[in-house]
């Protein structure tokens, strides 16, 4: 089955959409702006190949970055977020129900016909029911504004996200999700309380408290302690010896503080607060298994 809609039919049509989509949503409903910024080269594909598995405090990797579609080739359709910063699967779950071929690309859904950008549904069943018209009302006005281009399509963080993270949390993010993928022997992730039940504290033995457990990169230590009293600090091997503080904007102050291991080897954390790792020994060295 395939139905053609022609680019020329949308400005005349487009009135009348605006009018279904503001009677359906009684507003007109806001789309991001597709904005992108910071571009990586096309090896990021394989990368890309295992985000649709991947989940890092329940972000799955794919909607982290965005397909910057060019000839539209590469960024899938339904699956990747590209036109939206979620996917349009879930922008348009009924819609995506009926596709034929739920892996398609963009390049499957719209194609450069002479002068013409058509776009080719493909239903298993055509959108008959009221939400399957109205979501695909909405996806064919969303659509309609691609124009695609010679270039190979590219990936970019998927800036638009509500979360409003930024480019730092990205690469922090970025390094545990290589951890995981040059690493993949660690499969389940553990959170390690720091101290257990006495926490992060003056007074505790964390040496022996670390010396039970084996650390994988992957696993988290949390920190709890009372906000304010005590900090934490990821540290160096000689800052951990001598009890050397670093600059205060590099502490970790919540009081539940959660640091990924993110890289094989040893890893040392001091609270940076008086005298506590000089004078009570608040300081842990562990040990990180690849
Ligand atoms: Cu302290």
């Amino acid at each position: 089955m395939r139905l053609k809609w022609l680019w020329r039919y949308r400005t005349e049509n487009d009135a009348l959409w605006r009018k279904v989509i503001d009677a359906v949503h009684g507003s007109k409903r806001r789309w991001e702006t597709f904005h992108c910024s910071s571009r990586f080269p096309g090896t990021w594909t394989r990368l890309v190949k295992f985000g649709y598995r991947l989940r890092t405090q329940g972000i799955s990797f794919i909607n982290m970055i965005r397909g910057v579609v060019g000839n539209g080739t590469m960024v899938k359709f339904w699956i990747d977020p590209w036109l939206t910063s979620e996917p349009l699967k879930t922008v348009f779950p009924t819609l995506f129900r009926l596709e034929a071929n739920k892996w398609c690309t963009v390049a499957d859904r719209i194609s450069v016909d002479n002068r013409h950008c058509a776009i080719q549904w493909r239903w298993k069943k055509y959108p008959a029911t009221i939400l399957e018209v109205e979501e695909l009302i909405e996806c064919h006005r969303l659509v309609s504004a691609v124009h695609l281009n010679g270039n190979e399509d590219s990936w970019a963080w998927n800036q638009g996200s509500s979360d409003g993270y930024s480019v730092k949390d990205a690469r922090k993010w970025l390094k545990a999700v290589l951890a995981i993928v040059l690493f993949p022997t660690s499969t389940k992730a553990t959170d390690y309380v720091v101290g257990d039940g006495s926490g992060w504290t003056l007074g505790i033995d964390y040496q022996a408290w670390a010396n039970s457990k084996t650390f994988k990169v992957g696993d988290n230590l949390v920190f709890d302690y009372p906000q304010g009293v005590h900090n934490v600090f990821q540290v160096d091997g000689n800052a951990y010896t001598n009890c050397i503080i670093p600059p205060p904007s590099k502490a970790h102050t919540s009081g539940h503080d959660i640091i990924g291991l993110s890289s094989p080897g040893k890893a040392w954390f001091i609270c940076g607060v008086n005298e506590h790792c000089a004078t009570f020994n608040q300081k842990l060295a562990i040990d990180v298994e690849a």
